[in-house]
């Protein structure tokens, strides 16, 4: 597809201070600050991740309605992807792949991680960028949402992050901090209960034990207090804070600034939501949220040129997962199907493996190296995001497990796509997309509903919309892609049983580690 412009689908109704935190298990530098690669300075890096975009809500994108042109000027400035990927449909699996450069499967988190502080998340044995550009002297920041566990062990620090600001569960109230979804939830057996013991198991106040309200917001392992301040301009503060002090130092930088928004709860201060007046509450909402992305993305750029930093500093853009349908988008008490946010004609949504559940924005810019202007339909996926950096700091991706590969040679000169295959999988859900054809297995449309079909075959340059199944049509191709698609589900699966489930059952022991798929 070449601008992500489809038709928009149908809406039901209109309606602390800077420095290494004491005890982060991070080797020490490999390099002194100010080295450099042959080529040069060594490159800064900001990765900006939205949470449930869809992928056609930036205007760069198609959006007729929503307008970010911070971000537009973004992908002006170096590459736009039209065929980029999230490794997962959900947030948390998603963001184990970026951070690991690993399938989720291969990193150990295949679902939504729960949010309590007792839950443990991305194994600690699993190399992070963060801390592989660690090892290289880059200095490394958080800002944002975690979401890949609570428990100690699990914490931004524990995976190379020097500072961090922000939550770690899976969604906060954006004004109060406290996490949005885990109330009423059962609770995990307390402390002392037989190993296996179900959750919410323990006598308690009205029989069943259902979690309370929870603050997740924590600034360098402390938690702290910002009451009544937007989430998403506290990133952006913190942000533009830490270019200014990084740049001061002269020191290379990774800096990860995981937005929730526009994750639920839709929340937007007025100055937002008076951009988009005009429209239906559920789209006013929607692009009142990412037009405070937007104003952030922004924040950042600036502050780069007046660092005078930004031909050397790499920034790159996506989404998690696509746009979430989930009720509880709604704040009126509303049951119905939320469709604020848009796939841009794409089939599906956040839990499913058709398109508009993976396909996501994506932006890669870097003056210094990546001509500008570019509009590019190469596969790739946030996987890649480890070797690429990793590449380009002067390190050695091979040094590291990793299923993603070095997207540069393609986005800076031309070179072909690296991927061959790319596979997804989702509970029964697995699929592969290999060149033009994408196969989907188990194919969910929404979440906790039977397959829409078992085996479902598209050519994604005549229908990015994935509306005409040809797995009749032509049995050979689908045949071998379905191998390919259950062989690679296989090795995921005996992984998972033999390294990844038993270290899980024993850290996690009574607690469950995962939540359950969300009833819409
Ligand atoms: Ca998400």
């Amino acid at each position: 597809m070449a601008g992500g412009t489809l038709a928009h689908p149908a809406r039901r109704r209109n309606r602390r201070p800077v420095g290494g935190r004491p005890g982060a298990a991070v080797p020490c530098p490999a390099m002194s600050r100010s080295a450099s690669t042959a080529a040069g300075p060594r490159p800064n890096f900001v990765v900006f991740l939205t949470d449930d975009q869809g992928y056609g809500d930036l205007s760069c994108m198609g959006s007729p309605d929503c307008r970010t042109p911070r971000i537009d000027a973004l992908a002006a400035r170096g590459a736009r992807f039209t065929s980029w990927y999230s490794n997962s449909p959900v947030c948390s699996p998603s963001r184990a792949a970026l951070l690991s450069g690993r399938y989720p499967g291969n990193a150990g988190v295949r679902a939504i991680l729960a949010g309590h502080r007792t839950t443990p998340g991305l194994p600690p044995e699993v190399p992070t960028l963060p801390a592989a550009l660690k090892r290289l002297g880059y200095r490394t920041a958080l800002f944002g949402k975690w979401h890949l566990g609570l428990a100690p062990g699990s914490r931004p620090h524990d995976h190379g992050f020097d500072e961090w600001f922000g939550f770690m569960a899976g969604c906060i109230d954006y004004f109060s901090h406290i996490f949005y979804w885990g109330a009423n939830r059962p609770l995990p057996a307390p402390a002392g209960a037989p190993p296996g013991s179900p959750p919410g198991s323990a006598p308690g106040e009205g029989g069943q034990r259902l979690s309370n309200p929870l603050h997740d917001l924590w600034e360098n392992g402390e938690e702290v207090y910002r009451d009544g301040e937007y989430f998403t301009d506290l990133i952006a503060e913190r942000a533009v804070a830490f270019i200014r002090e990084a740049a001061r130092d002269g020191q290379p930088f990774f800096l990860y600034l995981p937005f929730n928004a526009p994750h639920y709860p839709m929340h937007a201060p007025r100055k937002y939501r008076d951009r988009f007046a005009h429209l239906p509450w559920d789209r006013q909402i929607m692009c009142a949220m990412l037009s405070a992305v937007d104003d952030a993305v922004g924040a950042v750029t600036d502050e780069l040129e007046r660092q005078g930093i930004a031909g050397q500093t790499c920034l790159y853009y996506q989404s998690d997962n696509g746009p979430s349908r989930e009720s509880r988008n709604w704040l009126d008490g509303t049951l119905d199907p939320y469709y604020g946010g848009t796939a841009g004609g794409l089939k599906g949504h956040k839990f499913s493996l058709y398109e508009g559940g993976i396909r996501s924005p994506g932006i890669l810019t870097w003056p210094e190296r990546i001509p500008a202007g570019q509009v590019l339909d190469v596969p790739g996926a946030a996987m890649d995001v480890f070797p690429t950096f990793l590449k380009a700091a002067g390190g050695d991706p091979g040094a590291y497990e990793l299923d993603g590969l070095d997207v540069l040679p393609a986005v800076a000169a031309g070179a072909p796509a690296p991927h061959e295959r790319i596979f997804w999988e989702m509970g029964r859900q697995t699929a592969v997309r290999e060149g033009r054809w994408k196969l989907v297995l188990n194919g969910q449309l929404v979440e906790g509903a039977p397959p829409e079909d078992d085996v479902f075959l598209a050519d994604l340059e005549t229908d990015p919309g994935e509306r005409t199944n040809l797995a009749t049509a032509q049995p050979e191709r689908a045949a071998a892609l379905r191998a390919a698609a259950e062989a690679w589900r296989a090795g995921i699966e005996a992984r998972w049983q033999r390294e990844w489930l038993p270290r899980v059952n024993g850290l996690a022991g009574r607690t469950p580690a995962t939540v359950d798929v969300p009833a819409v």
